[in-house]
């Protein structure tokens, strides 16, 4: 209930910010994009990360605000970027939805009024479903994927392999990109099952036409595995932790 409380004024009080983490090409680490990452202030515990407040908000329907506040704040910080930094508008900005949010049914006017804000090319958004929220409701999801790809934004389907989705089902949805679950990455140099996961999602992603973002990524003998496996994009660790918008910033400025 407090924590609830605060997470309230905590949104009067702009409490919220976003990290940014960079997505790279496996193959010669090129920048293609970032993911955005909530974090939050809290004016007596510090900063506080989504793992520790998303669950709550999401029960108490506050999720929607918060979520849209971030949403705003992340296109207006990559529209910013791109009026700087040359070269920028070739990269895209990720932005986790959750299950919650997903089902809004205003969720699509939403995304638009943020964009036309913003002043963010639509194409440059991705937005981040996980496949549990696309399988809990199976047939929603499916329409509100359609009239969001509708306004040109992207979409990725996020911790993939963890949700069950059938092939049948995933050769319907009109996603752009499958991310593999950090889980699987992890685990891939020890358990050869979890290899021979990472192997299938990305033979699947390929044949479907759709892009491979591996998660996790924490050592070069992953990046290794993952870029003989014909994984395209990679993000964790041992490249970059997620970044504040200064060292972001720094990173966009340094690039030829
Ligand atoms: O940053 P971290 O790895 O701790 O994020 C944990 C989880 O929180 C991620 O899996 C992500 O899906 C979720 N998350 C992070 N930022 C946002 C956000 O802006 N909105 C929503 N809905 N979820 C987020
Ligand atoms: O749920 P989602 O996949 O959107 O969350 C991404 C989360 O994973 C973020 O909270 C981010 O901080 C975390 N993360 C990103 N890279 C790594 C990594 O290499 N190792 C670990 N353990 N976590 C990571
Ligand atoms: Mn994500
Ligand atoms: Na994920």
């Amino acid at each position: 209930m407090t924590l609830e409380n605060d997470m309230r004024s905590g949104l009067q009080r702009d409490e919220f910010f976003m990290e940014y983490q960079p997505v790279q090409r496996s193959d010669d680490g090129t920048l293609t994009g970032f993911e955005a990452l909530i974090r939050w202030r809290h004016p007596e515990k510090g900063i506080i990360g989504p793992d520790h407040f998303i669950p709550l908000a999401e029960e108490s329907g506050l999720i929607v605000d918060i979520g849209l506040s971030a949403l705003r704040k992340s296109c207006c910080e990559m529209a910013r970027w791109c009026r700087r930094y040359p070269g920028c508008e070739e990269l895209f900005l990720a932005v986790n939805l959750s299950a919650r949010q997903f089902s809004q049914p205003d969720l699509v006017t939403c995304v638009s009024g943020i964009l036309q804000d913003s002043g963010l090319d639509p194409r440059q958004l991705k937005l981040e479903i996980t496949e549990s929220t696309i399988m809990s409701n199976a047939e929603t999801a499916l329409a509100m994927m359609h009239r969001l790809k509708q306004i040109g934004v992207q979409l990725a389907i996020d911790d993939f392999g963890t949700g069950y989705s059938s092939l049948a089902y995933l050769q319907k949805l009109p996603v752009d990109t499958l991310k593999v679950d950090r889980m699987f990455v992890s685990a891939m140099e020890e358990q050869a099952g979890c290899l021979e996961i990472v192997r299938s999602i990305i033979v699947l992603a390929n044949s479907l036409q759709l892009n491979t973002v591996a998660e996790g990524v924490e050592n070069s003998r992953q990046l290794e595995m993952l870029r003989n496996l014909g994984c395209s994009y990679v993000q964790g660790f041992y490249f970059h932790k997620p970044l504040p918008v200064a060292a972001a910033e720094l990173l966009l400025n340094g690039r030829e």
